[in-house]
């Protein structure tokens, strides 16, 4: 990675690169120069975002819009060019980017209070708010049917089928829950197809640690990750958050017995989204929240699961058997969720008042 931040116009000479982040995808360094100055660089995924310069255009555009909306440079991404004035380097070893480093912040994996979760949903809305007035036409699509739910379904068939590492037999009870919920998997997309919902620009990976806050005041000061941004559904970003920050175990726990819904941590996301939202989401959009977080979780597990039948090629494990663990407490968040449907429903009526 330091050979390659030589090729970035750094306030001086580069100095270290040290890994950092708990990310899935990107391999992500704290690089400093050496004048102390902090940056982030991250060597670019490109097996699995297959148009690095297009991702990166998004990426230059939307952080230009959102500077234009809020000048504070700690409030929005800042890339750093390159020496011949490109967002991002190119070589036989890879693509990176390098941002500016956003200075005493933290990424929290748990919220550690409501509070916290409360503000991550005001700082999810207002991002959508703020690209609301984006033109989404000019946005490429990094991963195509990134939440096509139905298709994530279809792919984990085709995955069974191949078997390609003898895995399916251990996850029979994982492989039928999927299957038992394929019809459900595509109703979000049929009512965005009957008019009934809108195509908005998203960030479409909302977790609570693609959000910094400030390490003293606690507050959130910027949105991250924003490989995905493209068009999608504002209930897919609701339901991303749920199901990684309203649940009281983490990702990847083993202990399923641990992983529920906390239903007073989502109820403070629903307060804070939907009053971040400023009143642009429809009723139908409102409405279909709950499902986008089932959906949301239950494309997560399908995609683990996927992943652990293909060999782990896609998203980064640290021990044997991860993916099948993830994909474990994301299928017991769902049966949690499908317990508490009714509260889930409930909680959105009362507080959008419809
Ligand atoms: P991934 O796609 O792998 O999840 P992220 O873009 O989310 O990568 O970055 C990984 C981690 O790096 C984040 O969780 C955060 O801790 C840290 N990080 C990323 N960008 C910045 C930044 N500009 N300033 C400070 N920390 C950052
Ligand atoms: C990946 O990059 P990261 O770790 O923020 C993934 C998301 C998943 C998430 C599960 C581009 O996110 O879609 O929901 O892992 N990102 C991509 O933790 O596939
Ligand atoms: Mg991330």
């Amino acid at each position: 990675m330091l050979n390659a931040a030589r090729n970035f116009l750094l306030d001086a000479a580069p100095a270290t690169c040290v890994p950092m982040g708990n990310g899935h995808i990107n391999r992500t360094c704290l690089l400093t120069d050496e004048a102390g100055n902090k940056y982030t660089m991250q060597k670019i995924n490109d097996s699995i975002f297959k148009d690095v310069p297009a991702l990166m255009e998004n990426i230059r555009l939307v952080t230009e819009y959102l500077r234009a909306c809020d000048p504070d440079p700690r409030h929005s991404l800042q890339l750093v060019h390159t020496k011949d004035g490109k967002c991002f380097h190119h070589d036989e070893t890879g693509y990176y980017r390098v941002y500016r480093f956003v200075d005493e912040s933290v990424c929290l994996e748990r919220a550690e209070t409501q509070e916290e979760f409360f503000l991550s949903a005001q700082a999810f809305g207002s991002f959508q708010n703020q690209l609301a007035g984006f033109d989404a036409a000019v946005l490429s699509e990094t991963i195509p049917r990134f939440h096509d739910t139905a298709n994530r379904v279809n792919n984990l068939k085709i995955a069974a089928a191949n078997d390609k590492m003898g895995r399916l037999k251990e996850v029979q009870a994982e492989y039928e829950f999927a299957l038992a919920r394929e019809e459900e998997a595509g109703v979000m997309l049929k009512l965005l197809k009957e008019g009934k919902l809108k195509l908005r620009v998203t960030h479409n990976d909302t977790k609570l640690n693609n959000v910094l806050f400030d390490e003293k005041t606690r507050r959130p000061i910027c949105i991250i990750d924003l490989d995905t941004v493209m068009p999608g559904l504002a209930a897919n970003d609701f339901g991303d958050s749920i199901r990684f920050g309203a649940a009281t175990a983490a990702e990847d726990e083993i202990d399923l017995g641990k992983m529920t819904l906390s239903l007073d941590l989502y109820a403070a996301y629903v307060r804070g989204f939907l009053g971040a939202c400023g009143g642009k989401l429809t009723e139908d959009e409102i409405r279909t929240l709950p499902m986008g977080a089932k959906l949301m979780t239950f494309e997560c597990g399908v995609r683990f699961l996927t992943d652990y039948l293909e060999g782990d090629t896609y998203f980064r494990i640290h021990r044997e058997k991860h993916n099948l663990d993830r994909c474990r407490t994301q299928f017991k968040l769902v049966s949690d969720m499908e317990n508490k449907w009714k509260d889930m429903e409930r909680i959105i009526s009362e507080e959008a008042a419809i």
